[in-house]
């Protein structure tokens, strides 16, 4: 997969030279391009920002230094320009879609993704429309709270979508168990010592009793995900529930 992401602190990217990004970019998994959006500037103060038309608070992100480094992006895409497969431009906005497993699970199969960090009050709207002729634009939100810039919203969402590409994360079948897979949160996990500070670790977990460990599993993530998140067992498909949960 390659990704481009475009901001104008570049430095706040690093961190996706860590960890499993970082190593699946060195092993050639991931073609990861950061871009300084300053880079595209011409002017000695290398400006990317001014007033809003129609007045208010902050300042508006121009459109020419976006609309350059978008064409260049767009151009240098794997994807031919006629195969109809457009690459996807994510926009990370409080005002977006909110993000989660699914969209990650979708984005994982793009073969091209760019992310475009807006900062102040936002980019100029022409810059997405314009943007719409070369890619696939989707302004996405990770949560409803507001950040100053897209950037740690792009490091969530590059780990989130990065790990689930092929050959990205050691173990595959990690993926299988984990909060959000099956649309529960995932069940407490220990390890030894087997007795700490007097706390011990739940006996069925030491039975050796398969069907019974599975069983305890299973309603640990039941009452985790009623309690801490009603509004996902309101959206459980309920044919994902067995005779078994019905009675947690
Ligand atoms: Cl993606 N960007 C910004 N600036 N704020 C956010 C966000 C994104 N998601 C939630 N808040």
């Amino acid at each position: 997969m390659r990704i481009d992401v475009v901001s104008i602190f570049p430095e706040y990217l690093a961190a996706l030279d860590l960890s499993l990004i970082g190593k699946a970019r060195r092993e050639k998994v991931l073609d990861l391009n950061v871009h300084d959006l300053r880079d595209h500037t011409h002017d000695r103060h290398r400006t990317v920002d001014d007033t809003p038309y129609g007045g208010g608070a902050g300042m508006v992100m121009k459109p020419e230094p976006w609309g350059a480094v978008l064409d260049r992006i767009a151009t240098e895409s794997p994807l031919s320009a006629t195969s109809g497969n457009k690459p996807i431009l994510v926009v990370p906005s409080p005002a977006g879609a909110v993000f989660n497993q699914a969209m990650a699970y979708e984005l994982a199969e793009a073969e091209h993704l760019a992310f475009a960090c807006g900062r102040y009050e936002g980019i100029d709207e022409r810059v997405l429309e314009h943007a719409a002729e070369a890619f696939d634009v989707r302004p996405v939100s990770i949560g409803d709270y507001v950040l100053n810039g897209g950037e740690v919203a792009v490091l969530a969402m590059v780990e989130a979508i990065g790990r689930l590409i092929p050959g990205v994360i050691g173990n595959p079948e990690s993926l299988v168990e984990e909060s959000h897979s099956d649309g529960l949160l995932e069940y407490p996990v220990y390890t030894k010592p087997g007795t700490w500070e007097g706390r011990e670790v739940p006996e069925v977990l030491l039975s050796g009793n398969h069907g019974k460990i599975a069983r305890f599993r299973r309603n640990k993530q039941l009452e985790r995900t009623a309690s801490r998140r009603p509004d996902l067992i309101v959206q459980l498909d309920p044919s994902t529930l067995n005779r078994h949960d019905r009675d947690t």
